[in-house]
């Protein structure tokens, strides 16, 4: 039985300086996404430290949170039956080398790191990564 559920995505610095913010949102959509809560803003180091807190032992931390606090970035709150996974796969691989046709990072990413969108992983992250960025009153219903 599928599942209505709730995921959590970034258009990340990359992506947005590119101009690929709407050609993203027009692909969540086509691909039955809902947007339920969105809103453009930059983050702090600080910021990025806390939303990453699980790579804190990473050799790439540093890096990857200069990186997340560099520019603007789009948060999407998104709902659709088995969100999670499904937003996985059309994200692509973390390494856009890796990364099938169709997917998001294959067009927009450049590198592992500058790989253009963020997507929960599981329920438990879905649930803290949209805590950490909406209130309740923020989603749509
Ligand atoms: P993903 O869930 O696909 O975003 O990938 P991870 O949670 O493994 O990594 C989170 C982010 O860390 C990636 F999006 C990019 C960055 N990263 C690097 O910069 N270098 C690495 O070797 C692995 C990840």
């Amino acid at each position: 039985m599928k599942t209505l559920q709730r995921t959590f995505s970034i258009v990340k610095p990359d992506a947005v300086a590119k101009g690929a913010t709407g050609d993203i949102l027009k692909t969540f959509q086509d691909k039955g996404f809902r947007i339920i809560g969105m809103k453009m803003l930059e983050i702090t180091k600080e910021q990025a430290e806390g939303f990453y807190a699980v790579h804190a032992t990473k050799p790439f931390f540093n890096s990857l949170t200069d990186f997340m606090s560099s520019g603007p970035i789009v948060v999407l709150a998104l709902e659709k039956d088995n969100a999670i996974a499904d937003l996985r796969e059309l994200m692509g691989a973390t390494n856009p080398a890796n990364a099938k046709e169709g997917t998001i990072r294959k067009k927009w990413a450049a590198s592992i790191e500058h790989n253009a969108i963020h997507g929960s992983d599981a329920d438990d992250t879905a649930r803290f990564e949209l805590s950490y960025f909406f209130a309740g009153y923020e989603l749509a219903k």
